[in-house]
């Protein structure tokens, strides 16, 4: 995988950048990846999503079939165990780098990936594939702290007409809004729902513009959504959810069987309230084992 040479000043963020994020709940990075890289990546994650896995290995969710509407969000979680070009990416040091200094930590690991892929469906049809407003932590709560946080890496770039994410800046300090259902396809993300918002704080929206291999980051509970693509070409996202290396699992939430399931079978199947979320299939970003291992 080739890195552009700016990822090397990327890499390293000011205390400037770092209040940034502590104050607005996300942050963007400039290109650091590629335009070769980028097209590998596309090209596989149509594999993926075609169900041609070159590890043997199925993703261990998916949300999107062969023969599904295909102005249908398709998104598949853990593509990084089918696919080594994802798995390349999904494991880039560089991400798990910039997030250990954002969330001022010494270790990062990876929670799951997910591969989206935002149909563009032109100008007149019907909305469809949005994303409604929601706070990543309100089905994370088998991850104690709440101090999970995600990036998204560009392959297309994105635009408002694309269906860029939109945040709710310093949301992340908000308490958890209760609606959790928010996978509607055609949810009207612009129709702000009534959030429930502390005193002294107002609703301020930012789209998070990208330009391809652009990567965002933001916290767990920052409230994001996303509106249709009225373009006619696709938007695709790698998105890494991470773990800070502190991370214990929280007994009696519901949340994310697949995911425990997966940390009962790094446990031998002697999962326990408080055990840290780790093994190799929640691999450590920073500091990197990289592709190889955990
Ligand atoms: O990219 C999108 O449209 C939504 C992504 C999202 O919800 C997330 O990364 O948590």
């Amino acid at each position: 995988m080739t890195i552009t040479q700016d990822a090397l000043e990327t890499v390293k963020l000011s205390e400037d950048d770092i209040r940034f994020w502590e104050e607005n709940g996300y942050f963007i990075v400039g290109p650091i990846f590629a335009e070769a890289d980028l097209a590998e990546a596309k090209e596989h994650m149509a594999r993926v999503f075609a169900q041609e896995y070159e590890t043997n290995v199925p993703p261990n969710k998916l949300d999107w079939w062969p023969g599904n509407p295909v102005s249908n969000m398709k998104n598949i979680d853990n593509g990084w165990w089918a696919d080594n070009v994802i798995k390349r990416l999904v494991l880039e040091p560089k991400i798990g780098a910039i997030a250990a200094q954002l969330g001022r930590t010494d270790s990062i690991r990876l929670f799951q990936d997910q591969l989206l892929h935002k149909p563009g469906i032109g100008p007149d049809r019907p909305r469809s594939a949005t994303v409604g407003w929601h706070q990543d932590w309100a089905y994370w709560q088998c991850t104690t702290p709440g101090h999970a946080l995600t990036a998204r890496i560009s392959l297309d770039g994105e635009t408002e007409q694309n269906g860029c994410m939109q945040v709710i800046r310093g949301s992340h300090r908000w308490p958890l809004q209760s609606d959790r259902n928010f996978f509607q396809q055609d949810a009207d993300v612009m129709d702000l729902p009534d959030f429930t918002v502390p005193e002294g704080e107002s609703v301020e929206m930012a789209p998070l513009l990208l330009e391809p291999g652009g990567v965002s980051f933001h916290h767990s509970r920052t409230l994001h959504a996303s509106t249709e693509n009225r373009t006619n070409d696709p938007r695709r996202t790698i998105v890494v959810h991470m773990l800070p290396g502190y991370t214990r699992y929280k007994e009696g939430t519901g949340d994310h069987p697949w995911n425990v399931a997966v940390l009962a079978d790094q446990k031998d199947g002697e999962l326990r309230e408080g055990d840290l979320w780790e093994g190799d299939r929640f691999p450590l970003l920073y500091p990197s084992a990289g592709a190889g291992g955990s």
